[in-house]
Parts: structure tokens; sequence; C-alpha cells
């Protein structure tokens, strides 16, 4: 699977979620997520909007910001179509069945209606899979499950992370892919992996995350999309450009890999 291009994973990929970012990935030329971890509405909006052609996937964290309201969400679709991009709101619920159905529809955020992909850990058991998805699968949305983590020290490792993939294959209706720092071997569906920790300038943040480059995940570690941060808008930087940049490294990793049949 590593060496097809996403346009041939989209063609024959059963979830629709998937095939809409596979597609779009290479329409855009971008295997780029940009993580928009900013406090404001505007100031999110006002980013979004500049890097947004350089994206296929704008991932969230809708609970850090102070003025949330439901015309941010109208605003968020909105450019999502202007600039073709599919809307991952990070949320790594961790909690069981019941709960999180409750988590993912209701509440202040109602994020089922809005995200086309969500994620959650696996530390409750196969529950919280199937609970999101009695929300999640008939509005057509896709689940990541967090397989691995980019932080220093992480216990998501061995025989958790093995049983994490279990729990995809058995799941494959609507787990879409899984948030790991590297492409798992021997998988039987097609799951797009997604890598945070991703840097060019900087090894770490003093909290214990962990940056590798595009080459790095892309090429050597075979993940499909990257997922940057700081790296874009941190201070001092130009969004848009800086974007642009992560986009590029991101694609032309991308490349190289398909290119070594
Ligand atoms: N994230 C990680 N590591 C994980 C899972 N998720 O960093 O294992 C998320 C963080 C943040 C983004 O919640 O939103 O990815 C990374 O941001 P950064 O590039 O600014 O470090």
């Amino acid at each position: 699977i590593a060496l097809k291009t996403y346009t041939e994973r989209a063609n024959v990929h059963p979830n629709a979620v998937a095939k809409k970012l596979l597609r779009l990935m290479d329409e855009k030329k971008s295997n780029l997520s940009v993580a928009v971890d900013l406090t404001k509405k505007n100031q999110v909006l006002e980013l979004v909007d500049k890097i947004g052609p350089s994206i296929c996937l704008l991932k969230t964290h809708i609970d850090i910001v102070e003025d949330f309201d439901a015309d941010m969400v109208q605003q968020l679709v909105a450019l999502a179509e202007k600039h073709k991009f599919l809307i991952f709101e990070d949320r790594k619920f961790a909690d069981i069945g019941n709960t999180v159905k409750l988590q993912y529809s209701a509440g202040v955020y109602k994020i089922a209606s809005w995200a086309d992909i969500t994620n959650c850990h696996t530390v409750p058991g196969e529950g919280i899979i199937s609970g999101l998805k009695e929300v999640g699968l008939p509005l057509g949305r896709g689940l990541l499950l967090l397989a691995e983590m980019s932080s220093k020290g992480t216990l998501a490792t061995g025989s958790y992370t093995q049983a994490t993939l279990e729990l995809a294959e058995k799941h494959n209706d609507f787990c879409m892919g899984f948030i790991a720092r590297r492409r798992f071997p021997g998988l039987k569906s097609d799951f797009i992996h997604m890598t945070p920790g991703v840097g060019l300038d900087v090894k770490g943040d003093g909290l214990g995350q962990q940056y590798r480059t595009p080459e790095e995940v892309i090429c050597e570690s075979q993940s499909d999309i990257i997922i940057v941060g700081r790296g874009v808008y941190g201070s001092g930087r130009d969004a848009a450009q800086e974007a642009e940049r992560y986009r590029k490294a991101g694609w032309e990793a991308y490349q190289r890999r398909i290119s070594k049949q």
C-alpha cells in the first residue's frame, strides 16, 4: 500500500471519508494537516483562511477556543468548502461507550455534526469504538485510533498498539486510520496513517513533544499525513509561507516513496 498513489488507494477504498481525503490529497498535492491550536475564534478563522490552500486536512482542538459559538463552526465548514479540505476534531475520546456517544453528539460542540473525522484512545476497550460508531457511521464520519503517540515516554507501545490495530481491523467500516509514528506492516485493510510531532526547525518543545522531519515520517516511516502545529504558525512565522514549505516537504517525501517500486 505504501507504494501506491493516494488516488489508486482512493479508487478502491471502502470508507467514504478516506476516499474523499485520499482524492483531495492528490488533487491539492498535499499530505499536510495543520493543527490549529489557537484560543480565539477570529485567530483560528484567519489562520485557516491563510493556510487553507496548502492543507488536505484541518486539525482542531475546538475546546480550547474561548469564544466558541455555532457561527465559528459554520465559518469553518465554509472555509473547508472554499479551500477543499476535510476537518479532523482531535478530541481524543477516552471514556466508556455511552459517555463518548454523548460527548461526540451533544454538549456545546456537537462534534459529530461538523467534523469529518475524530479520534479516540483505546484504553477503555472495544466499547468506545462501538459507542462512537453508533453516532458517526450513519452520518458518514470516520474515526482514527491513537495507536501510538509522539510524546516522550508514551505508554501506547507494544501490545497496547498491537491490540489497537486489531480493533481497527474489526471495525474497519468506521475506523479509517491511526495516529501513529509510522505505517504498521501486515494490516489487511488500507488505513490512513497520520503522524503528529513533525517539525523542520526544532527537535522538541520542553514539554515532551518530539519532532521528526517530513522525510523521516513520510518516506522512511511510510506514514500518509504529517500533522504540523507550531512549526507553521509559531511566533515570528509567516503561516502561509510555512504551510507551503511543509506541504512541499511532505509531498516531495511522498513522491520519493512511491518511486521506490
Ligand atoms: N498530537 C501530538 N502527539 C500525539 C497526538 N496528537 O502532538 O501523539 C497533537 C497535539 C497538537 C499537535 O495535540 O495539537 O498534534 C502537535 O502540535 P505541534 O506541532 O505544535 O507540536
